[in-house]
């Protein structure tokens, strides 16, 4: 049969079950990324586990999140990441050297490999032929070990891209004409995989911001082949060892196509607050914009940076707004140093922060009361930029760097400035932040005060009679259940203390009642846990005593952390039903533990007398994990 660049990679990685679409499979994880939100986890899960060196061929811890630094909280848990990397045999890359998915294309990425990040857009590295999945970090710490990753078999849909770009019209408009052609949960179960004339067109970090925003459709990766112009950024990366070519076979099938005409991609915004809801810049345009942010792994790339210095160059911003710019990584941030384009970008007024996610997670920089913020970044849910009724609009870095000159929304194209950007003839490389882990060292691995052991959970309870403690609509995204920003950041090794956070924008009352309750159960709608990676979205609820998630269809990455917490992810047989269950209902799932021994799919939730039919999309090894009480136990007992 004819191969897909996927099918390749699976095909060459599969350990257990076969590849047959929507079938659970084992596949091989050669490389693992970790950030300092989802990595202080990670590692202690990774030291529960027991295993002295990482069984990986790499393995490289990201501090990039948690960077602001209000009180000792954060620079303990980067003490804690550089020890335990040290100690375990893992590459730390230390704080300043830039945002985990920029590094990683520059540095690490390669072609063919599989990728396990603790981070949704993990897939950035799809941008050069890698397989790179985003998952919970406890998955992350297991792939350390040498175990598994499990998935459901992908359909894997073809991108036909034909055409050239216009100028000023950018990578960034053509995912985000992706997405408004399917939406934020078109992508489940699928991976995008880009062939067809027009990819030639793309550069390699064009590529990597089509790929990363491709995690806002909630797919499971998203890639490009590994072509000539792949080839020559490793050279530019003095990584030419590091390449091989990988493209789809002549007519490989695909399960579904979509077509991209590169030539028709005109300047997009995704509109508050989801990425999928799409607009044209040239309907919004002469609304007033207040903030500017420029940066984030989807757009913070030396090509990125460079075009907005070309747009800002001898001009001043507007007089009522505010420009953030994050540069990508430490090497984008030195090139555009080293030939003067910083200058230019600091004397139009922008403020330029240091390389990391800032803004991007709320870390800083949040926008006036009731304002609008026009950002580079993938996400735009509700409150993430820190202000609850900000207006966050996502756009490329033509457009943020049109609307920082004018003060409103402007199309780039009637701009007079064109910018005609041309890779570098070598990227800067200077690997000095990276610290390499060496044989037979001796570390002592530094826990601050802030770090908390990890809670476990007990075994499955046969029956579950619980309230409903929350119901809640459709697209909840993990910011809105666990939210991020710069207060709550800091507690990511502290879940007794984060879950006080927990639904917090949604309802503040959460925590205490689910406590007083001695736990419950919460209901949600379509795509429930669309977002981040972040573990936490499942662990503090846990912590709090959620013992089921009952909902209309889930997220895949949320789906699977409630599963290595032992949270019941239930969906309604028919979606109905949803209207028939109120917040504070007393219900019962009866002999769930039992139905899940016997593989049973039919599940009743009982109210008073009414019986709701409930299903599970659980393989065997997901009920046993449930089982266990989580992945931690499960592990642990298997090894015992
Ligand atoms: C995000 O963009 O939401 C994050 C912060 O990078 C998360 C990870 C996290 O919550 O730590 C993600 O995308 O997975
Ligand atoms: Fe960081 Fe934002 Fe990228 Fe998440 S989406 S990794 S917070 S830059």
């Amino acid at each position: 049969m004819r191969k897909t660049v996927t099918e390749k990679i699976l095909g060459a990685h599969i350990k257990e079950g076969t590849l047959e679409k929507g079938q659970e499979i084992g596949i091989k994880i050669d490389m693992t990324l970790t950030q300092d939100a989802t990595g202080t986890m990670a590692y202690l899960q990774f030291e529960a586990l027991g295993i002295p060196k990482v069984k990986t061929e790499l393995s490289v811890s990201f501090v990039d999140h948690n960077t602001l630094q209000t009180d000792f909280m954060n620079a303990d848990d980067h003490s804690y990441l550089r020890t335990v990397a040290a100690k375990h045999g893992i590459v730390f890359s230390r704080p300043g050297n830039g945002i985990c998915h920029q590094v990683y294309l520059e540095r690490f990425s390669f072609p063919g490999k599989t990728l396990l990040g603790s981070d949704s857009h993990t897939p950035t590295a799809g941008g050069v032929g890698m397989l790179a999945i985003g998952a919970g970090g406890l998955d992350i710490a297991v792939a350390m070990a040498g175990d598994l990753f499990f998935l459901k078999t992908p359909l894997v849909v073809g991108v036909r891209l034909s055409g050239r770009l216009q100028p000023m019209c950018s990578a960034k408009d053509v995912i985000l004409e992706l997405l408004r052609r399917v939406d934020v949960k078109g992508g489940k179960g699928k991976v995008f995989e880009y062939f067809g004339d027009g990819v030639k067109t793309l550069s390699v970090p064009e590529r990597a911001t089509i790929t990363n925003m491709g995690t806002e459709t909630g797919s499971t990766t998203s890639i490009f082949p590994a072509d000539e112009v792949t080839e020559e950024f490793f050279k530019k990366q003095n990584r030419e060892k590091d390449f091989v070519r990988l493209v789809a076979d002549d007519d490989a099938e695909y399960d579904e196509i979509i077509d991209i005409n590169l030539s028709e991609i005109v300047p997009l915004a995704a509109m508050p607050h989801s990425p999928g809801k799409v607009g044209k810049i040239s309907d919004l345009e002469g609304m007033k914009v207040d903030q500017v942010a420029i940066g984030s792994c989807t757009n913070s790339s030396y090509k990125d940076l460079m075009t907005v210095a070309k747009i800002l160059k001898g001009k001043t911003i507007a007089k009522t707004l505010s420009l953030v710019i994050s540069p990508g990584s430490k090497q984008v941030y030195e090139m555009i140093a080293e030939n003067g384009a910083l200058g230019d970008l600091i004397a139009s007024g922008a403020r330029i922060l240091e390389s990391a996610c800032g803004p991007c997670i709320g870390m800083g920089q949040a926008p006036p009361t009731g304002s609008v913020t026009v950002r580079t970044f993938n996400r735009n849910f509700e409150g993430r930029c820190g202000t609850k009724d900000g207006q966050a609009y996502l756009v490329s870095p033509e457009t943020a760097a049109a609307c920082a000159l004018s003060g409103v929304f402007s199309d780039p194209r009637k701009l007079e400035t064109k910018t005609d950007f041309k890779e570098p003839e070598e990227y800067l490389v200077n690997d000095n932040m990276l610290i390499f882990p060496k044989d037979g060292e001796d570390v002592v691995v530094i826990k601050g005060p802030n770090i908390k052991p990890l809670p476990l959970k007990q075994a499955l309870e046969n029956s579950i009679n619980a309230e409903v403690l929350l119901k809640v609509g459709d697209n909840i995204s993990t910011d809105h259940i666990m939210p991020a920003g710069a207060k709550i950041l800091p507690l990511r090794s502290n879940i007794p203390e984060i879950s006080k956070h927990v639904f917090e924008q949604v309802d503040p009352e959460f925590p205490k009642r689910a406590l007083e309750k001695k736990g419950g159960i919460i209901v949600g709608g379509e795509n429930y846990g669309q977002g981040s990676s972040r573990e936490h979205a499942a662990l503090a609820p846990m912590y709090l005593g959620v013992k089921a998630v009952v909902v209309k269809t889930f997220a895949r990455i949320h789906e699977a952390n409630l599963i290595n917490f032992g949270i019941l992810p239930l969906v309604f047989s028919s979606p109905q039903d949803y209207e028939k269950v109120k917040q504070g209902n007393i219900v019962e799932i009866p002999d769930i533990r039992s139905k899940l021994e016997k593989g049973v799919k039919e599940i009743d939730l009982k109210i008073g007398k009414e019986v709701i039919r409930l299903s599970h999309n659980l393989s065997e090894k997901d009920a046993k994990i449930l089982i266990a009480g989580g992945k931690l136990n499960y592990v642990k007992n298997k090894n015992a």
